[in-house]
Parts: C-alpha cells; structure tokens; sequence
C-alpha cells in the first residue's frame, strides 16, 4: 500500500471548515486504501507564541476531533508530534541543507511574519516548512493529502529529498501533494477571495465544526454573496456563492450541477437556509462523538501514546539511516 503522511496543528479549539473539506476528510477515506500516518503536530503549534494549557487542551481536541470525523486507530497511525522525537532531530539535519534564501521565498512565512511583524515572528516560523518536510520524509510518504496552501512547502519537501538522496545516496521517498481540487481552497465567509484561515480570517468568516449550529447558521446567513439574484458557479464572477457551492456540495454528496439545477428559480437565501440545515445535520454527530472522546482523557492520551510507539518505528528506522548517509557514528 502506498504510504501517507499528514498532519495539522492544534491551534483552535476547533477545526474549521477549509481543514476539514481540504484535508482531513481526504485522510479518512485514504486510511481505507493505504497505509496512513496522521499527527497532531503540536512543534508547529508553538511558532507563533502559545499558552501550555491550551496548547495540551487543543491537542486532545484535535485528535478527538479526528476520531470523531472517522479516523480509526485500527487503520491508521494517529499520534502526536513531540511524542516521536525523531521529527525534530530530521528537522535539524534538513535546515543544514536548505538555503537561507530558499527558506526566506516561503509565502506562509513571509504573510505570518508580516501580520506579527518581522521582530517578533520566531526563526521557529521561519524554520517551519523544514519541520514540516522532517515530518512528511521520516514516514517515506508517497502522497501527503493537503489543500491548496501547502503546496509550496510540499514543494520544498520535494527538493529537499532530492537533494538530500543526490548528495548521500537513496534515502528518502519524493513525495507527491494529493490535493483535491473541488475542495482545495475553501474561502472566507466574509472575504470570498481569501482562504478560510484560523490566523488570518474574521471569527465570522470562518465556520467551526464544533461550534453551535446556529451560530453557523447566522454566519452562513450573513455570508457575503455577490450582485446578482441567480444560483450559478462561477468562481470568477461569483466567488462568494461559489465557495457556498462547494461547501454544500462537499457536506451533503450532491454534485454543483445538482444543485444548480435545484435552485432554478431560487434565491440566495433559500439557498444559505438549506446549508445552514446541511451543516447542522453534518456536525451534530462530529460534536457528540469529540465529546464522548474528551470525556476520557486518560483513554484518549493511552491511544495517542500507542499511536506514537508505532510511528516511531518507522521514523527511528528513516532517522538511522539518515544518521548513517551522513557520517554520525551508531551507536556503539
Ligand atoms: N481554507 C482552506 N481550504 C482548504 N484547506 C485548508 N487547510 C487550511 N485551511 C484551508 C488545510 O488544513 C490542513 C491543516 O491546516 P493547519 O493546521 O496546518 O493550518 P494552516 O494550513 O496553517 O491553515 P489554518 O488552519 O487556517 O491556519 P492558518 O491560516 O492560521 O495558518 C492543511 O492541509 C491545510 O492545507
């Protein structure tokens, strides 16, 4: 089976809609088809300042919140980053071999670091797509589902493989970005041209999955939509219905067509009401099971840890052979 490695930070208290429509749902239906690795990747999550207590609360809510959308422990490897050192061991060797003016070309870098300002932004952040590309090669991964946003790194995390097995032999996998396009960019409520980001978008641009339905309700009502009365998509002239379009087809399996042809005659409102519905219908079992999960940290924490022990087997072995490649002495 192929191999797939993927992960996301715990800095929400919940994942939101462009997380989960642009990656997260990839990885449940992947853990089917191949041999999946899935972490909660909380080193990425102290790059931009963090509290410790929210930092371990989020962690276990993202990862009940993965199991709650269907990741299943018996298919998949789900663990937690900083429970397998390896990642920033990999981490260090890697920033040996990128370029300073390399690392600098990273447009997530160079917009985080411009919102915090370029004093306060931790080389941490600076150093992050490098992280990241330890993450992906440590697990030898063919694919790494994520959404559009990514790609440039997934790109770094390609060169670096390149030329880490050009200057010291076979050693990593190349990996390839699996990227859906229908779902790989989900937008803004409130600024339909922009992506949905936890950083970066309004709290009412962004839709939760385990925020109460209705305020999600209220935000879908007031999301911006464009001139116009008729339901088409046209992400050019209509980006904010359109992303709406893609929301709704992706939560409720009915293809745009479908429902274009469905709202003949219908009006923007009709059409945000019935999301609303869908959304509602959608979340309703993803909030009760993350509930149940985080009602029994102590399970949840055993699983994680049993998790971690399997990824770590893969990536000690990767770790060694990289060590050996590179002229550190094994142990003796
Ligand atoms: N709007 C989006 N549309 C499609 N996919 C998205 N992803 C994030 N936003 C969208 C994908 O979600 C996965 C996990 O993301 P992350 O935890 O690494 O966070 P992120 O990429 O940094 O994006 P966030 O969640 O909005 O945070 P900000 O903007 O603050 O960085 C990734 O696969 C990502 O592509």
């Amino acid at each position: 089976r192929p191999r797939v490695l993927s992960g996301i930070q715990p800095t929400a208290d919940s994942f939101h809609l462009g997380n989960y429509l642009g990656a997260v749902r990839n990885w449940v239906t992947m853990q089917e088809t191949h041999d999946t690795f899935y972490c909660v990747v909380d080193l990425h999550a102290i790059t931009a300042g963090h509290d410790p207590v929210v930092l371990r609360r989020r962690t276990r809510v993202a990862a009940a919140q993965l199991l709650a959308v269907g990741l299943d422990p018996e298919k998949c490897t789900l663990f937690v980053q900083s429970q397998v050192p390896e990642h920033a061991q990999l981490a260090w060797v890697l920033s040996c071999l990128t370029g300073f003016g390399e690392a600098s070309r990273m447009t997530q870098f160079k917009d985080k670091s411009a919102r915090q300002g370029a004093e306060r932004a931790s080389v941490g952040l600076f150093t992050y797509p490098i992280l990241q590309a330890a993450d992906i090669l440590l697990y030898q991964a063919d694919a790494v589902p994520v959404g559009e946003d990514q790609r440039q790194h997934l790109e770094l995390t390609r060169d670096l493989a390149q030329r880490f097995n050009t200057l010291f032999g076979a050693t990593f996998t190349v990996p390839e970005a699996y990227i859906v396009r229908d779902t790989a960019k989900i937008t803004d409520l409130q600024d339909p041209t922009s992506k949905m980001s936890k950083s970066a978008s309004s709290p009412a641009g962004i839709i939760e999955l385990l925020d109460d339905p209705a305020r999600s309700a209220k935000k879908i009502k007031s999301a911006v939509t464009d001139t116009g009365r008729e339901i088409l998509f046209d992400p050019e002239q209509k980006p904010g219905l359109s992303n709406l379009l893609k929301i709704y087809s992706a939560l409720s399996g009915r293809t745009i067509d479908e429902l274009v042809e469905a709202y003949v005659g219908k009006g923007y409102g009709d059409l945000k009401k019935d999301l609303a519905g869908v959304l509602a219908d959608f979340v309703r079992p993803i909030r009760e099971r993350t509930t149940g999960f985080l009602d029994d940290p102590a399970q949840l924490d055993k699983l994680l840890s049993i998790g971690a022990e399997k990824a770590r087997a893969v990536a000690s072995t990767t770790l060694r052979a990289t060590y050996d490649r590179i002229g550190f002495l094994a142990e003796a």
